[in-house]
């Protein structure tokens, strides 16, 4: 049987409550996600991860508020307040998470025309991350997502996990949501038309 990882997505301070862009209660799952990593031999953690001015960022449209939605070339795109800026506090890992074994840490939505919701594909739906070709390499075939926020980040990673052929699970009680005009129950909805488990973190295990 393949091997299993923990991918354990965005937890940044920015998402936390007090951050710029805070997921209600997102700092609920720290301890849940540490109680399950200390369980799992692979483990990958992402950060999302914005040159200033990026261009999901509602300050970088003239006019525009966040949360609202606009067009770039790849589509349509909700503006955001600014967050998770390359090298500033806010994109820091959530100071008690602890995953010391966490053997890769991917960066998203670092050039500053693209986001990327998703670990494995930006928002262009076509500029890999590379993490499939990593996971594949070393023989993992099955995903169990966490973090911030369930219908956006997880939500994507694990929809896109699936369409590369990974088994994928998402561990609802270790994550949250920002919940924008029913995104979390549409994400749900998609997540279960593609196979993609919903699990608790009890049961979660390699
Ligand atoms: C996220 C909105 C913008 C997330 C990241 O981590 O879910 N959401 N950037
Ligand atoms: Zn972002």
């Amino acid at each position: 049987m393949s091997a299993a990882c923990l991918i354990v997505v965005d937890v940044q301070n920015d998402f936390m409550p007090g951050g710029t862009l805070a997921v209600p209660r997102g700092d609920e799952v720290v301890p849940v996600i540490n109680r399950i990593a200390a369980q799992f031999e692979w483990i990958v953690a992402t950060q999302d991860w914005h040159p200033r001015a990026h261009a999901s960022f509602a300050s970088s449209h003239p006019g525009r508020k966040p949360f609202e939605t606009t067009r770039l070339p790849y589509g349509e795109q909700v503006l955001w307040p600014d967050h998770c800026v390359q090298g500033t506090a806010g994109a820091a890992l959530h100071r008690d998470l602890a995953i010391p074994r966490a053997q890769l840490i991917v960066r998203k939505g670092y050039r500053p025309g693209v986001d990327s919701y998703s670990a494995f594909l930006e928002a262009d739906r076509s500029t890999s991350t590379g993490l499939a070709a990593w996971l594949r390499e070393l023989g993992i075939g099955r995903l169990w997502f966490c973090g911030l926020a369930t219908d956006f980040c997880v939500g994507w990673s694990a929809l896109d996990a699936r369409a590369a052929g990974f088994e994928a699970s998402v561990i609802e009680d270790a994550c949250r949501a920002i919940d924008l005009d029913g995104s979390l129950e549409r994400a749900w909805r998609e997540l279960r038309a593609a196979g993609v488990a919903r699990a608790r973190s009890d049961r979660a295990a390699p």
